[in-house]
């Protein structure tokens, strides 16, 4: 007679509650910066500070302007979050990129559905160059309310610290998103200084996401296989993109000369670019920034390169036709972007399928006549210089 020897269950660990403290989590440090003299980019820095002095508003809506129609990039300080709380929102994303593969794979977003929410794997995919995998991974959070709740679980780790990474999307929505709009509403004279805003608020449904992001570090082989990044030129497809300092040089920015500079990281800082939707809203007036991430240089090829990003939307009803009470938009003659009635919601699908999918749009490419491919109801999207 044989005997079964059954496999005694492990026993279960017993959890730690403090284990997630951020004093027991490994300390995120930023890589030093690069010694190279690169070309970069001059870009204005507005002291949100101001914004609330008297007279402060239209000293920086005088300060936006040029920036907002031609470069499409420039800075803020004093956004009202600590130096902590931005330290440890990276320290979360330093251990939560850490965590082993089958600790997230639970996450990991439903790309079928075009949902970007959760965990993107790196080297799912073939990148913009269509012969290297992607270096990038990333985790997104929806926003906090009534829409999403209960949508995403997430690991324990992020878990343990809901609350803050709430805190730290709900400041980014309302100390720098919405007094942006009302700048932007400034400079184009619009008799409402809410209209923007009105169309953004944080409880109503739209597609915001708070980002931790990590491009790992690739081998000279294949970063010569990637182009070094150099066809990765893009523009983002919401109203504006929030970047916090990234001391791994790498992001550029194409200006109206055609030529490329790049983004200094600048201390205590954001970087903020804009986007699709605000140039829709304004028929191309502001200024949706072509920009692209390239090969660090050689003295930061080996760090990991660790990004906190905020992607600002109009809510997902949103029609997205040029503003019809601004003076500035009236004089400039803008036109509608769209053939049809199109909502952010609409837009969102249309682009994002794209981004998602970077073989569809390969394909679309391939077969193009004149190097556009068409997003959504006759607008279109091309390659840029590389
Ligand atoms: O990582 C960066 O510097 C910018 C990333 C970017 O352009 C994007 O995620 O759209
Ligand atoms: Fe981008």
């Amino acid at each position: 007679m044989s005997t079964t020897v059954l496999e005694q269950p492990a026993l279960q660990q017993v959890t730690d509650v403090h284990q997630y403290d951020y004093s027991n989590l490994r300390q995120y440090v930023h890589p030093p910066e690069t010694k190279d003299d690169l070309p970069w980019s001059e870009l204005v820095t507005l002291d949100l500070e101001d914004y609330s002095r008297p007279g402060g508003k239209e000293r920086l809506a005088k300060q936006l302007e040029h920036a907002v129609h031609h470069v499409g990039f420039f800075y803020v300080k004093n956004y009202g979050l600590t130096d902590e709380q931005v330290q440890q929102q990276f320290t979360l994303a330093k251990n939560f990129f850490e965590l082993p593969t089958e600790k997230k794979e639970p996450f990991e977003v439903n790309y079928a559905a075009a949902d970007y929410n959760g965990w993107r794997r790196p080297r799912r995919q073939l990148d913009a160059s269509n012969q290297a995998f992607g270096n990038i991974e990333m985790y997104n959070f929806a926003k906090f309310t009534k829409d999403f709740e209960g949508k995403y679980d997430h690991p324990d780790l992020i878990k343990a610290h809901l609350e803050e990474i709430e805190v730290f999307h709900r400041a980014l929505h309302s100390n720098v998103v919405l007094p942006l709009l009302r700048l932007f509403a400034i400079v184009l004279q619009l008799p409402d200084e809410d209209y923007l805003v009105k169309q953004h608020t944080y409880e109503k449904k739209s597609e915001d996401h708070f980002r931790y992001m990590i491009y790992h570090p690739r081998t000279e082989e294949e970063w010569a296989a990637a182009d070094y990044g150099k066809k990765g030129g893009h523009t983002d497809l919401g109203t504006v993109t929030l970047l916090f300092r990234q001391p791994v040089a790498g992001l550029q920015i194409l200006g109206e000369d055609n030529e490329w500079t790049w983004v200094s990281p600048q201390p205590g800082t954001i970087t903020v670019n804009l986007a699709d939707t605000i140039s829709h809203l304004t028929g191309g007036w502001l200024k949706s920034s072509v920009h692209r991430v390239v090969a660090p240089p050689k003295d930061q090829r080996e760090y990991n390169r660790t990004g906190l990003l905020y992607f600002a939307r109009p809510h997902n009803d949103t029609v997205l036709v040029p503003i019809t009470d601004s003076p500035v938009l009236e004089k400039a003659g803008v036109k509608p972007r769209f053939e049809q009635h199109v909502t952010m919601e609409q837009w969102v699908r249309a682009k994002q399928t794209l981004q998602l999918n970077p073989d569809i749009a390969a394909k679309k490419y391939s077969e193009s006549k004149d190097g556009t491919v068409e997003v959504l109801a006759g607008f279109r999207d091309r390659k840029y210089k590389e």
